[in-house]
């Protein structure tokens, strides 16, 4: 493993435009299930994909809300692990580094990375049926119900987390600035995605077509390794420290 951990850090340390694409893997060894683990207790019998959804919603807000509500608080007892720690420091010591995310649950951003893009938005952030943002918990605050109704003037909506739903269309400016940075990057590091979702799982393509060199972090095989050059087997909260490492001052 050694030698792929130096192989990893040769690529790393000469890369000029690195992106990191991370999923819910990079967040394990930070308490948060990933979405394909069984859902935790209560939500044992729920299907993700289906409570992610706006039809989910509609038909059942109460489940729906309250599930987001179970999530935000694992989330908000997390602290960013050393794997996000090692991204961050990447940015300190590498030239052009960009982190592009399918995590909603923003440890990057608290990890001190400075330039992420949340493909799939932010679980700490809410919205109304009728579009209005930028809404925090502070801003429901005193609302028994669940979900609660949007404090615009007039507007009385269900309010909703701020994350992109299965079926529901990304960001398009923050998916075009990743398309953009996967296809002019040189170096891509895939980190914790089984490589499922569309359409993040196509950006590694996106690289692999500009002949990017890939390098994927993950205990297991994903439906990206067969374009990886490099795959590090194991978690990313040790095995990202030890490419760091290798790198050092240089
Ligand atoms: C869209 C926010 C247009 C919500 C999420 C093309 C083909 C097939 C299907 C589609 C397609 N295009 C669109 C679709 C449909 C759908 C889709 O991709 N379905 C999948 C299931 C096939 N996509 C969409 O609907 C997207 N919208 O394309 O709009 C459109 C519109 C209508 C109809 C068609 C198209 C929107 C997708 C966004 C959904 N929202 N999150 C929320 O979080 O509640 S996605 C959600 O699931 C997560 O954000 C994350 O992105 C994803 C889970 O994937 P991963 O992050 O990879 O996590 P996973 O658990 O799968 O894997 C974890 C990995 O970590 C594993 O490999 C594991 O081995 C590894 N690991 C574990 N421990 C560690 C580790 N790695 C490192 N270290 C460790 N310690």
């Amino acid at each position: 493993m050694q030698n792929l951990v130096q192989q990893a850090a040769d690529i790393l340390a000469h890369a000029r435009r690195l992106v990191i694409l991370t999923g819910a893997g990079i967040s394990k060894e930070s308490g948060i299930p990933t979405f394909r683990e069984a859902q935790q207790g209560l939500w044992a019998q729920h299907d993700p994909q289906r409570l992610a959804t706006l039809q989910g919603f509609l038909a059942n807000p109460t489940l729906v809300w309250d599930w987001y509500q179970f999530r935000l608080r694992l989330v908000e007892q997390a602290q960013p692990n050393a794997g996000h720690r090692a991204i961050a420091a990447l940015e300190q010591r590498l030239p052009d580094v960009e982190v592009i995310t399918q995590n909603v649950d923003g440890l990057h951003g608290q990890a001190g990375s400075r330039r992420v893009l949340e493909l799939h938005g932010n679980i700490r952030r809410f919205k109304c049926l009728r579009g209005h943002g930028n809404l925090t918990m502070a801003d429901l605050a005193g609302q028994a119900s669940a979900p609660p109704l949007c404090p615009h003037p007039g507007c009385k909506a269900k309010v909703r987390p701020d994350v992109v739903w299965f079926g529901e269309n990304l960001d398009y400016r923050v998916l075009q600035q990743a398309a953009a940075d996967s296809e002019a990057c040189d170096v891509m590091l895939i980190v914790g995605t089984s490589g499922v979702v569309q359409p993040a799982a196509s950006l590694p393509y996106q690289a692999w077509k500009s002949r990017a060199r890939i390098i994927e972090v993950n205990p297991e095989k994903s439906e990206l390794s067969d374009i990886a050059h490099v795959h590090l087997s194991g978690p990313a909260g040790e095995l990202l420290p030890r490419v760091l490492a290798v790198i050092g001052d240089r």
